[in-house]
């Protein structure tokens, strides 16, 4: 009798057990999906979380992975007892090299980046008058940076029309993007941030494996090639290497988001001149236009701007490789005995004639 009750309760109410059956259902099939064990391949590809994690579980892909194979090489022994630099800092304490002229070997780099194929995306941009720079810059540029790989030279500009003709070795190729300029100069320069990262996702993610962030007003003078190359790359600004953190011109307000402490940093690293991964171009780029973002909701802008907030991420988010200020000089320091080479030096700009209007 009383059974009988129930089932008829229940069959009155059969719509609402299915839909839970449904939902119990779903419920574990995510949990399978997000605890990383993958029971029906096919759905990974809609709930993709894991899905690169599925793939390594299956571990078939073991047997496909590219082999990097050394020729017989000529090039002379490193020595334990003879480091080729004594004069400066080549590593940080957290195992980063920092790269000087004579401590890596050209060669032996090549051969490996040329097996990987890899393609680099150098950003460019050239606001306003800053167009004036762009011929020099890829005259030079083709000479000196990455010379034998393919690039793309991202041009960022509200002047297409200006962009000169440069010719170009095979498989390098200037890519115009069209952006809106800004009134004010700092916001100039802090949108860099925001626009490489939306970039990053439409379409650099796409076309190129290592992106390299730059200033426009420079030119290269010495190579500049695949040593410098890693997941994240900050650079020694040329004007406070040798300094101390205390004096490091770091946000020093503790309302903004590029706060550092004075007794915090490792270095000072250039606003122009900074790059890696597409992946992690794309994180340090989102995250320091949301800093950005969040000092201006709150009434306050970093004292050198974009530098700020790139000084305040490469303190918590530690660069894989630094570059010495070979790699972004300035010939208004001189030429200090631990520079070897000026491999990509700024051009003089009359601050005045460049920057109104
Ligand atoms: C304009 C006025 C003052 C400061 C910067 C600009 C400016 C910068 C501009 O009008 N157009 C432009 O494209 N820029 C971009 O921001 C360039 O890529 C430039 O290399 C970069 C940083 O500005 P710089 O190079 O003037 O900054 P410093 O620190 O090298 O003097
Ligand atoms: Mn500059």
């Amino acid at each position: 009798m009383c059974a009988d009750k129930w089932i008829n309760e229940l069959w009155k109410r059969k719509h609402h057990i299915f839909i839970l059956i449904i939902l119990l259902f779903v419920f574990w099939l995510s949990w399978h999906t997000y605890s990383g064990r993958m029971w029906i391949p096919s759905l990974s590809f809609y709930c993709s979380l894991n899905f690169s994690d599925h793939v390594r579980k299956d571990g078939s892909y073991l047997d496909h992975l590219l082999e990097i194979r050394l020729p017989r090489m000529n090039y002379s022994q490193p020595n334990i007892m003879n480091p080729p630099r004594t004069d400066v800092l080549v590593m940080t304490p957290w195992f980063a090299p920092i790269i000087w002229d004579g401590t890596f070997s050209t060669d032996i780099l090549n051969q490996q980046f040329k097996q990987r194929d890899v393609r680099v995306g150098l950003t460019l941009f050239a606001i306003k008058k800053y167009v004036v720079f762009l011929q020099l810059f890829l005259e030079t540029a083709e000479k000196f940076f990455m010379v034998g790989y393919k690039v793309n030279y991202y041009v960022l500009t509200d002047r297409p029309e200006a962009v000169p003709n440069v010719t170009l070795k095979e498989g390098r190729s200037v890519v115009v993007l069209k952006t809106q300029s800004n009134a004010r100069w700092q916001d100039i320069s802090m949108r860099r941030m925001e626009m490489i990262s939306l970039f990053a996702k439409k379409q650099f993610i796409g076309e190129v494996d290592y992106i390299v962030c730059v200033d426009v007003d420079m030119k290269f003078s010495d190579h500049v090639g695949v040593e410098i190359l890693s997941d994240v790359f900050g650079t020694l600004h040329p004007g406070f290497y040798k300094g101390q953190r205390q004096r490091f011109t770091y946000e020093r307000r503790s309302e903004s988001q590029a706060y550092i402490a004075s007794d915090e940093g490792d270095f000072y690293y250039a606003g122009g001149f900074f790059g890696g991964t597409v992946e992690e171009v794309y994180k340090l780029t989102n995250h320091c236009s949301h800093a950005i973002l969040t000092d201006k909701a709150n009434g306050i802008e970093a004292i050198w701007h974009d530098e700020s907030h790139l000084n305040k991420y490469l303190l918590t988010h530690k660069p894989t490789k630094i570059l010495s200020p070979e790699y972004l000089w300035d010939n208004n320091m001189g030429v200090p005995e631990i520079l070897k080479k000026r491999r990509f030096v700024a051009v003089p700009k009359n601050h005045n004639q460049i920057r109104n209007k």
